[in-house]
């Protein structure tokens, strides 16, 4: 029994239906104008495609189908992906099929684990992740039933198929690499009777006596998931998509762009620079103090990690809710409490030094100081957890995308000189 399989079926016609009515109607209508200057600054505000999963609203931030983001904090990575997929929350009965699913396909075939081994030791984990990922290509279903002449209208039901299968394998492949390349001793097996997060904090073999940490792995898969189309990862993997690539590739191409220190690697540049602010003071400085540290990094030329955002103009409520969490856990904190004191000096000083369009904190502010807290210390490993949570958005867009029989993504570059002349 797939339910989510059962209810995609039902609504993509209605869907595609639906579509087209917008398209008969408002297909000429135009959405954006492109400047000169939006051509040179990374196509920023142009509204130039859909995605459905979710949006980002400047003031408010992410808006998952609808639902804002800080309404649903509660519900399970299964259930964000089910609502990322079909537009409403599942039913007991449909998060439990979800589960399943994941149970039934959680062990990572033996030669990703060899040829991980292989890798330099010093390795990034985001390379191995990805590699680990890239390494299993040939599983997919989708490649295989293209080449068998699958019809267009089942490309939909290939991409779910293998991004389930994917999405199942990514906690264990996630803790695995986390023991093989912080010699943390042998992996540990998954367990089919425990929920997605929970095979997580089991695979890694962090002591969780109280569950807290399975707690805050549940709000921070969720809170990861999708942040609407434009954003690097997702954009890079619908583009890939869009080629007809599968989603082993597609998904790699959006991960990679994840590593990079302005997207997804920022948690790890952000925790490295709360511990240096640790260790410049002997623990939590004065606001004073922290005030000019921030200085002196701006004034160095480097950017204070965890903070502005290309669409959001407010604090990201993905960053309210981890301190939301710290404050109900760990307020006591030494790091934790630079987080906060940093929450409280560095808009000032990014208004003062004027250049970020947004002061405030985004998701990648808070969350480490969290993991650290738990015993998650070696922060390079971090962009492996956004990416085992992001996954999920990249692959419910391409379900989408191949439903909707979005085609190849192709715009038009220009030249510098046909701006020169024809402008
Ligand atoms: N510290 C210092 N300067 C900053 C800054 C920050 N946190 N945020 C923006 N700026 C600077 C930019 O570098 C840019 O400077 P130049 O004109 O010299 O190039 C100027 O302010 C204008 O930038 P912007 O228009 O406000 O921001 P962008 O849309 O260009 O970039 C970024 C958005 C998130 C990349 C940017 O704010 C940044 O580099 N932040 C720090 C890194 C970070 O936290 N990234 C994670 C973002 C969330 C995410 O994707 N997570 O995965």
């Amino acid at each position: 029994m797939n339910l989510l399989k059962e209810e995609l079926k039902n609504q993509i016609p209605k869907i595609q239906a639906d579509i087209k009515k917008v398209l008969d109607e408002k297909g000429e209508k135009t959405i954006s104008e492109v400047t000169v200057s939006q051509a040179y600054s990374g196509m920023r505000g142009i509204k130039a495609f859909v995605c459905d999963t979710s949006s980002v609203s400047a003031e408010k931030g992410l808006i998952i189908r609808g639902i804002p983001l800080l309404d649903i904090t509660h519900i399970l990575p299964e259930e964000v992906f089910f609502l990322l997929l079909t537009g409403r929350l599942p039913s007991e009965e449909e998060t439990n099929d979800l589960k399943d699913e994941f149970s039934s396909q959680l062990n990572v075939p033996d030669y990703v684990w060899n040829i991980l081994n292989e890798m330099p030791e010093d390795a990034h984990p985001m390379t191995m992740f990805n590699t680990g990922i890239l390494s299993m290509q040939g599983e997919s279903v989708f490649r295989k039933r293209y080449d068998d002449g699958m019809p267009k209208s089942e490309f939909w039901e290939a991409i779910l198929e293998d991004g389930i299968r994917l999405l199942a394998k990514l906690p264990a492949l996630g803790a695995g690499i986390y023991r093989m390349r912080f010699q943390k001793g042998a992996r540990i097996e998954p367990d089919p009777k425990k929920d997605w997060a929970g095979n997580f904090v089991h695979m890694i073999g962090l002591p969780d006596d109280s569950g807290d940490f399975h707690r805050l792995m549940q709000l921070y898969f969720m809170l990861h998931c999708d942040h609407e189309g434009g954003n690097v990862s997702a954009f890079a993997s619908h583009t890939v998509a869009s080629a007809l690539s599968d989603p082993y590739y597609a998904v790699t191409a959006g991960l990679n762009g994840l590593a990079g220190p302005l997207h997804g690697l920022a948690n790890q540049e952000c925790l490295k620079f709360v511990l240096s602010v640790r260790d410049e003071f002997g623990g939590l400085p004065s606001e004073e103090e922290l005030k000019e540290y921030c200085w002196s990094r701006l004034n160095n030329g480097r950017v204070i990690p965890g903070y502005g955002h290309a669409v959001l103009r407010c604090p990201d409520p993905r960053f309210s809710a981890f301190i939301d969490f710290g404050q109900g856990h760990i307020a006591n904190d030494d790091v934790f409490g630079i987080v906060d004191l940093l929450f409280k000096v560095v808009p000032g000083v990014l208004k003062e030094h004027g250049k970020a369009k947004n002061p405030w904190p985004n998701v990648d502010a808070a969350s480490g100081s969290l993991l650290y807290y738990y015993g998650l210390k070696e922060f390079n490993f971090y962009t492996v957890l956004f990416s085992i949570s992001r996954t999920m958005g990249m692959i419910s867009q391409m379900v989408w995308e191949r439903a909707l029989g979005i085609p190849i993504t192709r715009p038009k570059s220009i030249t510098t000189d046909w701006i020169k002349t024809s402008v």
